[in-house]
C-alpha cells in the first residue's frame, strides 16, 4: 500500500478533483496506485488499478467497437474529432491545471500542451478527407492499379508523464479518423489527467454517434501496459518512453509480428558557430534545456560550440540559468518547477557525480532546494570531452558543454551518441546550416535552424532513429502507421494478361 507520508494540502487536492469532475470523470477510488502531485509530493487520490480483466475487456470492446467503426465514412469519423477538439478547448483550463498539478509544468507549458491537443484534432479532422491512395499506371491494357488505406485495428497508447496528454492525443486524434479505436495505458504518475481525457473522448462519441468502447484508458503499471503489448487483438502498440521500456515493447509485438511505433529517450544537441546571433541562441538553449525542468525528450542535452565563443557562450547562458527562477509551478515567475520523483534528482546527482569524475565542471546549478517536492537548479556542465555520462540520457536538467573547431568535428561529435532524436544548429551561415540539414548532417529525426530542439509544432512527423526508436507520430503522413495498405490491380478488359509477359497455356 502507498505511504501517505504528508496530508496534502486541501487545495491541490481539491483542484484536482474538480477538474476531474469538470471534465465528466469518475475517479475509481482504490488501494493500488496513488496518484501523487510532484508540485509538493503529496497524494492527491488513490485510485485502483486495471485488472487483468479489466485489460482484456477494454481490449474486446475496442476490438468490437472496431468493427463498426472501420465502415463509417472517414468524413464523418472526423465529426468526433471535431466534436473532441472543441471539449478540448472548452475544458482547457481544467485539463492544463491537472497538468501542472500531476506532471509539475508551469502554467504556460501546461496550456500549450492541450493546445497541442487542440491542434493534433484540426489536423486529424482536416486529413479525414486526405487519406489518400494512389493510383500507378497498369503495365496491362485496361487494367487499374490502385491503393487503398483501410482502419488497422485497436491501437494500444503507452504514454509517459512528461506529455500526459499531447502525445496521446497524437496518437488517438489521429487514430480516429484512420477508424480505429484506441486502449490507452497512460503513466501511473499521471492517471487523473488521463481520466479527464477518457470522459471527454466518451462524451465526444456520444455526442457524435460514434460506437461506444472506442476509447479506454486503463490505470497500472508496467503488467497493464505488458498485457496490451501482447495481446494480439492489439493491431499497433504506440509507446513513448525509455530506451529500456523500448527495448522490451518492441520485440515483444514483433514476436506476434504487431506493429509498433517506438517514440524513445533523446540525447539533442545543439551546435553554436562562430557566425551565430548569440542573443537569440542564448534564449533558444535556455528554453530547450531549462524548460519543463529538463524532463522533454527533446530536452537539449548537449552544446557542441566553436572554440572561439565557447567562454562567452556558457558564461551568457550560466547569467541567464542564475536567474532563472525555480519554484512551485502555481506561483508567479517561475519557470522551472518540480522534477517528477525522488528517483529524478537520485539521477540527477549521480551523473552531476559522474561528470566531475570524468572532468566536467559545474559552472552553475545542481543543487536540491530544500522544500517539499523534488526541485533542482538546472545545471550547466562543461566538459573536456564526450564521455560516457554524456552519452545517456538522463531525464533532469543537466547541460554539458562540448568545444569543437570544425563543423566536421562538431557533426561527428553530434551524432555519436546512441540516441537520434532532436538536433539544431545555430548559425548565420548558410553554408553550415545546410550542410547540418544534409545527409551527413545531423542523424536525428528532427534537425532545426536557429530554434532550439524543443517544442515541435504537431504539423510535422514527429520522432527519431537510432535508439529512439524510428517511429514517427502526428502531423505529416503519420497517419499511415495507424492503417494498413491494400493494392488493387482492376481489371476492366475482356482479356487476361499477365504481368511481366507471362505467359500460361495458350
Ligand atoms: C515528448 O517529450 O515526449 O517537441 C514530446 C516538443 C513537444 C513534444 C515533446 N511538442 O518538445
Amino acid at each position: 500500500a502507498p505511504q501517505m507520508t504528508h496530508t496534502a494540502p486541501l487545495d491541490l487536492r481539491s483542484r484536482a478533483a474538480d477538474a476531474v469532475r469538470a471534465c465528466g470523470a469518475d475517479i475509481p477510488s482504490g488501494d493500488d496506485v496513488p496518484a501523487l502531485s510532484p508540485v509538493d509530493g503529496t497524494v492527491l487520490h488513490t485510485l485502483r488499478a486495471s485488472s487483468p480483466e479489466d485489460v482484456a475487456a477494454a481490449i474486446e470492446c475496442a476490438q468490437q467497437a472496431f468493427s463498426q467503426w472501420r465502415v463509417v465514412p472517414a468524413p464523418v469519423r472526423g465529426a468526433l474529432v471535431r466534436r473532441l477538439g472543441e471539449l478540448l478547448t472548452e475544458h482547457k483550463d481544467d485539463l492544463a491545471a491537472l497538468v501542472t498539478i500531476e506532471a509539475g509544468k508551469i502554467p504556460s507549458e501546461a496550456l500549450g500542451e492541450v493546445q497541442e491537443m487542440i491542434d493534433v484534432c484540426e489536423f486529424a479532422v482536416g486529413l479525414s478527407r486526405q487519406l489518400y491512395g494512389r493510383t500507378m499506371p497498369s503495365e496491362r491494357p485496361g487494367h487499374r492499379l490502385m491503393e487503398t488505406w483501410h482502419p488497422l485495428g485497436v491501437v494500444g497508447v503507452i504514454s509517459a508523464f512528461n506529455f500526459p496528454v499531447a502525445v496521446w492525443a497524437w496518437n488517438a486524434a489521429i487514430a480516429f479518423v484512420c477508424g480505429d479505436t484506441v486502449v490507452w495505458k497512460p503513466s501511473e504518475l499521471t492517471p487523473l489527467t488521463a481520466l479527464a481525457c477518457d470522459a471527454l473522448v466518451r462524451r465526444a462519441a456520444a455526442e457524435s454517434g460514434a460506437p461506444d468502447g472506442l476509447h479506454a484508458v486503463l490505470i497500472g503499471s508496467g503488467s497493464v501496459g505488458g498485457q496490451l503489448v501482447d495481446d494480439p487483438r492489439v493491431a499497433l502498440v504506440s509507446a513513448t518512453g525509455s530506451v529500456r521500456m523500448g527495448r522490451e515493447v518492441g520485440p515483444r509485438v514483433a514476436a506476434r509480428f504487431g506493429r509498433c511505433l517506438l517514440e524513445l529517450g533523446g540525447n539533442n544537441a545543439a551546435v553554436v558557430t562562430p557566425s551565430a546571433d548569440l542573443d537569440l541562441a542564448v534564449r533558444g538553449i535556455v528554453f530547450a534545456a531549462a524548460g519543463t525542468a529538463g524532463q522533454r525528450c527533446t530536452t537539449l542535452r548537449r552544446l557542441i560550440v566553436h572554440s572561439s565563443i565557447v567562454d562567452t557562450l556558457v558564461e551568457r547562458v550560466a547569467d541567464a540559468y542564475r536567474q532563472l527562477r525555480v519554484g512551485d509551478p502555481f506561483e508567479d515567475g517561475v519557470l522551472v518547477g518540480p522534477l517528477i520523483r525522488e528517483r529524478s534528482w537520485q539521477a540527477m546527482s549521480a551523473a552531476l557525480d559522474r561528470a566531475r569524475t570524468a572532468g566536467g565542471t559545474v559552472v552553475c546549478g545542481g543543487d536540491r532546494m530544500d522544500r517539499d517536492g523534488v526541485y533542482a537548479t538546472p545545471a550547466l556542465v562543461r566538459m573536456p570531452s564526450q564521455s560516457e555520462v554524456v552519452r545517456e540520457e538522463t531525464f533532469a536538467p543537466i547541460l554539458y558543454v562540448l568545444s569543437y573547431d570544425t563543423l566536421d568535428e562538431a557533426i561527428a561529435l553530434h551524432n555519436n551518441v546512441p540516441q537520434g532524436l532532436a538536433s539544431a544548429i545555430f548559425t548565420l551561415d548558410q553554408r553550415e546550416a545546410e550542410r547540418f540539414l544534409a545527409a551527413d548532417g545531423s542523424d536525428c529525426g528532427i534537425a532545426n535552424v536557429n530554434i532550439g530542439t524543443s517544442g515541435a509544432e504537431i504539423g510535422g512527423a514527429f520522432g527519431g532513429e537510432k535508439e529512439t526508436g524510428g517511429g514517427r507520430e502526428s502531423g505529416s503522413d503519420s497517419w499511415k502507421a495507424y492503417m494498413r495498405r491494400a493494392t488493387n490491380t482492376v481489371n476492366y478488359s475482356t482479356e487476361l494478361p499477365l504481368a511481366q509477359g507471362v505467359r500460361f497455356g495458350r
